[in-house]
Parts: structure tokens; sequence; C-alpha cells
């Protein structure tokens, strides 16, 4: 906050007549800042899908904005947590892939924050190794974290906490909430949930909960990936190689299913209770049962992998809605409500059977676009939508904004502070990504693209050299590569431009790339 900020607050305030930070605290904003893990856009009821319901998410849409074009960087996970602490893209921070380390002592929004007398702290998921940097109090899991008995580091200090991995992150911040940090001080908190994370493991409470629904999958489930070779060279087909123990839990008593990664699963299992493992069974057993009595074979074995799939990812859900609704009760209660800025988004979108998979990475529209719904009653009107392209790397500069604390140069994204508010005339028209972890789990190409409200330019590299361009109007699941397209030539030539210009803008070249690529290999011993 500028003193002449200060200085006019002083005014009307008479009490606070000086410029220092004591001022500031009357008025600086509260920061709630909810990321789930893997969250498809498409499963919250707020987009209208109509593939569950989420009430508490939605609040804050109602109270507050819904963001229709929100996207990332690059869809995964580390990397995007990345990107939101420092606001710049991966090929700057550091961190492109879930593989090398990231580095804490640069800049990230949190230490500027801290500085400026905020109370900070971060709790849940935050998948980057090393002591965070920033935060008051740091309460994470190490690496992805288990969901049941999870393990989390305290200030530093492991420990394994009894119960469910997502009511166990609501408690913690909770409690920090309303025992640990100092109330005399504006607050950051970061509430990083590991769910809907694969494996998709539901709460007991939830075991079931959409048993009584069938549900369709998205009508390009059985993509033929005709004129797209990085989409067919992936390995995240619901139908190919989802692993019926380990994702889909047929974990039989009899262990007779003998999958690749049933030990990994049997490991996760055997972290419940005995009540645990008994509500468990009680749900899983007959069905089973009935998987290995039944036999069933190409379409029908794919559309029941996918039921059982969708059916426990959305069951996780449900416990991360009731985890936001506590929050906001909490604040509610407690005066909080007003003053209290409430984001909720994911690390990255997530395939929900379109195409045919789960996972993320690529550049298509699932796993590019997040959910993004953000409240401040104080200044963000009810029912707002925003259409506007953002991404993850605004969301940096975005709370400096409204803490009044200066946004350094450095910083790559943009605060949507006042595109909420209706108050920007011009707005960025289109927006750059890059994904880098190949070769890796999944096999999703390296690739690059830029992306405006209509089209899409992408081009994969490494072992591949090909170019894919969308027109998302008349193809909205991407399923035609209209790349030399002689219709589309003018349109194409027009994105090529906006891609270097997007690549200039943000200092990504073919070089950087290979310096990136040269680190990977070295980590993951691999050669070319
Ligand atoms: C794990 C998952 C992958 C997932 C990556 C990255 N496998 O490795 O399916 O793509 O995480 O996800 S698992 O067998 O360990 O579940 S991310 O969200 O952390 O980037
Ligand atoms: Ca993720």
């Amino acid at each position: 906050m500028t003193c002449l900020r200060l200085l006019l607050l002083a005014l009307v305030l008479p009490a606070l007549q000086s410029c220092d930070e004591d001022v500031a605290e009357v008025t600086r904003p509260n920061i709630v800042f909810i990321m789930s893990d893997d969250h498809a856009y498409q499963a919250v009821s707020a987009y209208g899908t109509g593939l569950n319901h989420t009430p508490n998410i939605d609040r804050i849409a109602e109270e507050g904005a819904l963001f229709t074009r929100s996207y990332v960087t690059n869809s995964i996970c580390a990397p995007s947590r990345a990107v939101m602490l420092t606001g710049k893209y991966s090929h700057i921070n550091g961190k492109v892939d879930n593989i090398n380390p990231f580095d804490w002592d640069q800049d990230n929004f949190a230490k500027s924050l801290q500085a400026s007398g905020y109370q900070t702290a971060l709790v849940g998921k935050i998948h980057l190794d090393g002591l965070p940097q920033g935060f008051d109090y740091s309460n994470v899991l190490p690496g992805q974290g288990q969901y049941y008995s999870p393990v989390f580091i305290e200030n530093g200090i492991k420990k394994t906490i009894p119960g469910y991995i997502t009511q166990v992150t609501t408690d913690i911040v909770l409690d920090w909430l309303d025992t640990k940090r100092d109330k005399e001080k504006p607050f950051l908190m970061l509430y990083h949930q590991k769910a809907p994370h694969r494996t998709w493991m539901p709460e007991e409470k939830y075991l079931g909960l959409f048993d009584t629904v069938q549900i369709d999958p998205p009508a390009n489930f059985f993509d033929d990936y005709e004129g797209r070779p990085a989409a067919a060279g992936q390995e995240m087909s619901i139908y190919k190689d989802i692993d019926v123990v380990y994702d889909l839990k047929m974990l039989d008593k009899e262990e007779e299913l003998q999958t690749r990664y049933r030990k990994a699963f049997q490991g996760r299992y055997d972290r419940m209770t005995e009540e645990q493992k008994a509500a468990w069974d009680a749900y899983y057993d007959p069905i089973i049962e009935d998987f290995k009595s039944t036999k069933r074979e190409g379409e029908e074995l794919a559309l029941w992998k996918f039921n059982r799939y969708i059916r426990d990812y959305l069951s996780t859900i449900q416990s991360v809605d009731d985890g936001v609704g506590q929050v906001l009760d909490y604040l509610k209660e407690n005066d909080l409500e007003e003053n209290t800025i409430v984001v909720y988004t994911s690390d990255q979108g997530f395939y929900l059977g379109e195409h045919g998979w789960f996972d993320k990475r690529f550049m298509y529209e699932e796993s590019f676009r997040m959910p993004l719904l953000v409240k401040y009653p104080k200044e963000i009107k009810p029912g707002t939508v925003v259409d506007e392209l953002v991404q993850n790397l605004d969301f940096a500069p975005t709370f400096l904004d409204y803490a009044g604390v200066d946004i350094p140069e450095e910083i790559q994204g943009e605060s949507f502070k006042d595109l909420v508010n209706g108050k920007v005339d011009e707005w960025r028209e289109a927006i750059y990504y890059a994904y880098y972890e190949y070769p890796g789990e999944h096999r999703v190409n390296r690739h690059y693209g830029v992306g405006t409200d209509r089209y899409k330019l992408m081009h994969f590299y490494y072992d591949l050299d090909y170019w894919e361009l969308y027109d998302l109007e008349k193809d909205p699941t991407e399923m035609n590569n209209i790349y030399d397209d002689a219709a589309y030539a003018e349109v194409q030539q027009e994105m090529h431009k906006k891609l270097e210009e997007l690549r200039v803008q943000y200092g990504d070249s073919d070089e950087a790339n290979e310096e990136s690529l040269n680190r990977y290999l070295k980590a993951k011993n691999l050669t070319r």
C-alpha cells in the first residue's frame, strides 16, 4: 500500500496517525487460497455440467465471481504450484517438471506478503520438496501424500495423523485460523487438498454415493485419435491403461487379480484402521465379486471401467466440498467474511473420459482449463462472470495487488483484481502453454502452444515434429486437427505470429527447451 493511500486512510480513520504497517492492517484483506489436486471444472456444479453437486464450492461463485476461461501454463502438479507461487513461467522459475527440484530461495508472493506484515500459512499438498519459504506456518504432505492415515510435515517435522486426508487437512486449516495465527494481522492461508488425485480413494461415508446413477461417458470417449499422433501415443486410457486393482480397487482377498500395481494399492489399503477397512470391504467386496464372475469385454468393459473410475473420483470431491463449507462457515461465524478473499481452483484440469482418458498434461481443453471461483464481498459483486483469459500465472500479482504490495517487475502474470470488477479496457487475447515431462509416466509428448478464445495452435516435438490447430467454436472437443487446411490458412498464420510474440514476451525459446530437456534426461538417467 502506498504512503498516499495510507494517508488518505488516516484522514477517514483519525485514530490512525502514522504511515507504518499498523495502519494498513485495518483494511488489508485476508486471503484463503483453496487449491485441490486434479479437480476438473467439469466436476464443479457451478459450471453446469450436471455431473455432481458441489454446493459449497458453488457458494464462492454465487457470492462472487465464476471464471469461465482460467488456464494453467503447464498442466502438471509441481510446476503449476511453482508458477502460482512465483508468477513466472516454468522455464523462468526452473520447475518445468515433477522431477527436478524447486528452488525455494527465489522470490514468491507469500514471502512478499510476509515481509509486508501478513501472517502466512501453507497446509496440505504442495509437491515441492524442501522447507517451504515465505510461510510462518507450514504443514504439508511429503510428495503426493496418502488418503488414509496421512503423513504431514509440520514446520519441518514429520507426523502421521489418523483419519482421512481431506478432513485432516481441513481440521489443520481451521485450527490455525482459530488458535495459531496472530489475530492482529491480516493472513494468507494456502489450503491445498490432495483430493481428487489418483488413486481416487473416497472417504468411508461417501462410498457408493454415485451408485444410484448411471454416468454416461463423454461423446468422444471412444476417440480413434486420427490426425493426432501425440494423442494416439499416450498411456492414460481408461480402457487400456487403468489398473483394475490399483485404480479401480479390485483388491480381491483371493489374490487372483494380479495386476502391475496391486502391491502398491495393498500398501494404501493397509493404512486404514480395522473400522475403515470394514466399511471399505462392505462396499467393494460385492463389486469385486461381480467383476470376477461377470465376463465383460470391449466396449462393455470400457464402460464398466469408466463408471468405476468416475464414481470414485466424484466421491472424493464430495469431501473437498464439505471442507470448503466448513471454512466458509468459520469465516462467517468469526466476522471474517467481509474482509476475506476466498479463491477456489485446482492445480490443473483433468480428463473425465474425454478422448477416453484420465490424467492431464495435454494442452487439449479439459486439462488446460481449470475451475476458478473467487469471492470478496467488499469488492466483487455476487454472480459476476468473467470470460476473459486468465492463467495461474496471475495469482501472485493479483494477491499482491489486493494486499497493496508492489508487484515485482519480473512477475510475468497480470493482476485480475480490476478485471473482475469490469474496470479494465484491454486484456490479453492469447495465452502461452508449455509441457515438458517426456519421456515419462503417461507418455504425453513435449509440446507448447498458444490459445485464444476461439483457436488453439500446438507444436509437439522431441520424437515428433507435429503441429495441431483447432477451431474451438466448430470443434469444442478437439477431434479435428485443421493444421494445413486451406480454409484456415490465414488463421494458422495469425496463430503462428501470436505464438512467436508470446515466446518472445515470456522469454521462451527452443534453446531453453533444449536446456530443460537435458536437465530432465540427466535427472531420469535417460539418453536421447
Ligand atoms: C502420480 C500418478 C500419475 C500422475 C502423476 C502426476 N501416478 O505419479 O498418474 O500423472 O502423479 O500428478 S500414481 O500412481 O502415483 O497415482 S500430479 O498431479 O502430481 O502432477
Ligand atoms: Ca495435480
